[in-house]
C-alpha cells in the first residue's frame, strides 16, 4: 500500500469545497489515515516546495499557501499516488481533464485547490513531513473486500 499527502489549499477552504473534494477520494475507496487543519509557515513550505523556491512565482505561492489555514490529510491505497494525481488533474486547471478536481472546479494555476504527492518516494516523505507517527492511524476498513482483490491489499 502506498501513502500520499493531500493538502486542501486556502482556495479550497475559502470556497467551501473541502467536503466535495474529500468525498471524491472517499468514493474512490481510499483510506484516510490522518487528517488535520493547520497553518503552514515559511520553513515548512520551503521544504515542501523545495523544487520551486527559485521560481519567479514562489513568493506568491508561499504567500497564498499561508493566507488561510489548510486541511492536510494522508491517504493509503494500492498504487494510490498515481491514481490520486489522475483524480486531481493537470497542474494548470485549464488543461486539466473534465471530471478531475482541478478540471471541474478551478481555473488559475496558482489557485488549483489541492496538493497531492507526485511519486511513491515523495508520498512517504511528505506524509512524514506533515504528520507525526501518533497522528497516523492503522485500522481495518470493512468495505475493502469489495474494493480490492486479495493481492492488492498486501
Ligand atoms: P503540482 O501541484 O501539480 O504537483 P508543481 O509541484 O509543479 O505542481 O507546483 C506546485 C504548485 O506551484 C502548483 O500546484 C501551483 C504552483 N505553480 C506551479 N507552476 C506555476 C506557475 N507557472 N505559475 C504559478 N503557480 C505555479
Ligand atoms: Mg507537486
Amino acid at each position: 500500500m502506498e501513502r500520499t499527502l493531500i493538502i486542501l489549499k486556502p482556495d479550497a477552504i475559502q470556497r467551501g469545497l473541502s467536503g466535495e473534494i474529500i468525498t471524491r477520494f472517499e468514493k474512490k475507496g481510499l483510506k484516510i489515515i490522518g487528517m488535520k487543519m493547520m497553518r503552514l509557515d515559511s520553513a515548512l513550505l520551503k521544504a515542501h516546495y523545495s523544487h520551486l523556491t527559485d521560481k519567479p512565482f514562489y513568493k506568491g505561492l508561499e504567500e497564498f499557501m499561508k493566507s488561510s489555514p489548510v486541511i492536510a490529510f494522508a491517504l493509503e491505497g494500492y498504487e494510490c499516488v498515481n491514481s490520486v494525481r489522475i483524480i486531481l488533474g493537470a497542474t494548470n486547471p485549464r488543461e486539466a481533464e473534465a471530471g478531475t478536481i482541478r478540471g471541474d472546479m478551478s481555473i488559475g494555476t496558482g489557485r488549483n485547490l489541492v496538493h497531492a504527492s507526485d511519486s511513491t518516494e515523495n508520498g512517504e516523505k511528505e506524509v512524514g513531513r506533515f504528520f507525526d507517527d501518533n497522528e497516523l492511524f492503522s485500522y481495518d476498513k470493512s468495505e475493502y473486500i469489495h474494493i480490492y482483490e486479495d493481492f492488492e491489499r498486501k
